[in-house]
């Protein structure tokens, strides 16, 4: 009844979440008192993770001790056993860390990427950005030539090029054409910087706000995208449904990040719907956890900071999305307009920017 209860709570807030939501955050906070790890562990909002707390604090199931750490009360301890809920396990392989590439894979790659990487600018809050880590960026690049969507193909990389992807599939020298967009000069400069460096001709970086539509000549012109979006439903159409439009039709394929620290599956399953009913694609591959993103120097100022049932911020990494292959079937269907949207970073699910 507890797990319905609280449920029906947060929805009164206006909170999307399911009762294995709840289930999931009270396993995780039987593993750990850190509030940052149990936003992962049980792979919440920060909104929804924060309320759950805050509710179960109030109802004096779980207590605050000296150093922040959440703790079950004995109340909240016996109510766990009435429950038969067992705490959580990470089952995941060591090796590979589950993304089922192995990073190290191509160690020439990751060390000429690492050079690079060393380069990369802050992370800017205006642009959402926090990049994945090094090993990330290499094991979708690798995934990439896993599926057959690197050699001789026409790659665009629209977005989130804090996390140096295209850099990073351009330095395989493997692609006919790679081009990149991205709203942040600094990454453009770098890497156009480093394709005159080592000769590579056949890559472009170019600044360009994905609000705006494609020119023409972007239209059904590349094999793959691969973008990172926002996890708003503008910003979603605007990366995601633009990458569809710049495919050349069957056969073609998108890759993107979706994360369930800023979204809830309500949204997936919107996102989702959207994906197989507007753009007519069909989702090949969703890889849990495969994007692990560093932290970033703007956490303190942003409303999951201020939200939060604590003061003190993530210590490791918390914030992963699973990765998407898409791939057009017969036909995609694209989406190229503009989008004025001003929610485009940020919405009621979302808080970390
Ligand atoms: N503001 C935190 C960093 C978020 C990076 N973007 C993740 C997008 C996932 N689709």
């Amino acid at each position: 009844m507890l797990l319905e209860e609280i449920r029906d709570e947060l929805k009164r807030k206006g909170i999307r979440l399911s009762r294995r939501n709840v289930e999931r955050i009270l396993r995780a906070l039987m593993v750990s008192g850190d509030f940052w790890e149990v936003v992962d562990i049980s792979e919440s909002t920060v909104p929804m993770a924060s309320e759950v707390v805050k509710e179960l604090l109030r109802r004096n199931l779980l207590f605050k001790d000296d150093s922040e750490n959440l703790r079950f009360t004995e109340e909240g301890k016996d109510l766990l056993k009435e429950l038969n809920l067992v705490g959580f396990e990470r089952i995941s392989c060591p090796a590979c860390q589950g993304r089922g590439i192995p990073f190290y894979w191509d160690l020439d790659l990751y060390r000429e990427f690492l050079e690079f990487a060393r380069r990369r600018p802050e992370p800017v809050r205006d642009y959402d950005q926090g990049s994945v880590t090094p090993e990330t960026t290499v094991s979708r690049v690798l995934f990439l030539k896993d599926r057959g969507d690197l050699e001789g193909k026409e790659i665009l990389v629209m977005g989130a090029e804090d996390d140096l992807t295209g850099l990073a599939v351009a330095l395989t020298r493997l692609p006919k054409r790679v081009l990149i967009l991205d709203i942040d000069e600094r990454l453009i400069k770098l890497d156009n910087e480093a394709f005159k460096e080592l000769g590579i001709d056949n890559a472009e970086a170019m600044v360009f706000d994905l609000r705006e539509p494609f020119p023409k000549e972007w239209l059904r012109s590349f094999d793959v995208f691969i973008t990172d979006p926002p996890e708003t439903y503008s910003a979603f159409k605007a990366f995601v449904g633009r990458g569809i439009a710049s495919l050349k039709g069957e056969g073609s394929a998108g890759y993107f990040g979706l994360t369930l620290r800023d979204s809830s599956l309500f949204r997936w399953r919107d996102f989702q719907k959207s994906l197989i009913e507007d753009f007519g694609v069909v989702i090949t591959d969703i890889v849990k956890n495969f994007n692990d993103y560093q932290n970033w120097g703007y956490h303190q100022e942003t409303k999951a900071s201020q939200i939060a049932p604590v003061k003190k911020g993530p210590k490791g990494i918390w914030y992963r999305s699973y990765w998407y292959r898409v791939e057009v079937l017969e036909e995609g269907k694209g989406f190229n307009e503009r989008i004025s949207d001003e929610v485009f970073y940020l919405d009621e699910e979302g808080s970390t920017t």
